[in-house]
This record gives structure tokens, C-alpha cells and sequence, in this order.
């Protein structure tokens, strides 16, 4: 119960900040934002609304200004996609859709350094 407070305390305090500083997202051109946004059309981020480095993760989606979606990887269909298909109940996982294959990305900084290569 005590910690229960304290991480909800806590995850709050982050989010807090998190949102009293947001990073501001990246410029492209307009078919260059396009082109962003297909590539990421198909990609989702599981993850843990609290979870600092989920909140790492989403800081730097927006500074990269990329919109790829979130899901709560706290509750079903997405909890049980993550342990079957993704190998582990863990946050922040990416889920890259590439063609016909798919790729679950574990890690916030391989995740981070991984978009960071491809859009910055
Ligand atoms: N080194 C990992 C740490 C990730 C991590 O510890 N995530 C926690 C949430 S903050 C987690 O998924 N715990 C498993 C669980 O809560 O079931 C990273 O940077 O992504």
C-alpha cells in the first residue's frame, strides 16, 4: 500500500513536469511530414502512462514529431499482444510494422536512438 503511493505520487509529479515541459516538435515540409507519417502509420508504442521511460519515449516521439500511437499496455488486447507476440510484459516496447514483418523494439534508449537515426 505505501509504495502504491508512493509510485502514484510519483508517476504523477512526472507527468506533471512532463507536461509543463513538452519538447517542441521538429519542423519538416509538408510532404516531408508526409512521408513521416506513412512510415509510422502502422507502428504503435506500448507503454505505461506513468512510466518514466515510457514518458522518455513519448518526449521524444514529439520532439521528432512523429505520430505514432499509443497504446495502454496495461489492458487487454494490448497486454496480452505484448506478452505473446512482443516476448515480455515490459514498457516502453515499439512495435514497428516493416512490410510483412513486424519488429518489437524493447529498451527506451534503443527505441529513442532507433527513431532518432531514421527522423531527426
Ligand atoms: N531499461 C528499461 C526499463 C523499463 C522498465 O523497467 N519498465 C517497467 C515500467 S516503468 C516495466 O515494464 N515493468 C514491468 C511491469 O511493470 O510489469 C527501459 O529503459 O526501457
Amino acid at each position: 500500500m505505501f509504495f502504491k503511493v508512493i509510485r502514484f505520487v510519483l508517476g504523477n509529479i512526472i507527468l506533471l513536469v512532463d507536461k509543463l515541459t513538452q519538447p517542441r516538435p521538429q519542423k519538416r515540409s509538408k510532404s516531408a511530414q508526409t512521408e513521416v507519417l506513412e512510415s509510422v502509420s502502422n507502428w504503435s508504442l506500448y507503454q505505461f502512462k506513468a512510466c518514466p521511460f515510457c514518458v522518455k519515449t513519448r518526449r521524444a516521439m514529439r520532439r521528432l514529431n512523429l505520430p505514432i500511437t499509443t497504446v495502454d499496455a496495461k489492458k487487454d488486447p494490448y497486454r496480452q499482444e505484448l506478452i505473446t507476440q512482443g516476448g515480455s510484459l515490459k514498457v516502453p516496447c515499439l512495435r514497428i510494422e516493416k512490410g510483412d514483418q513486424v519488429e518489437w523494439m524493447y529498451e527506451s534508449s534503443e527505441i529513442i536512438a532507433y527513431l532518432e537515426k531514421r527522423f531527426a
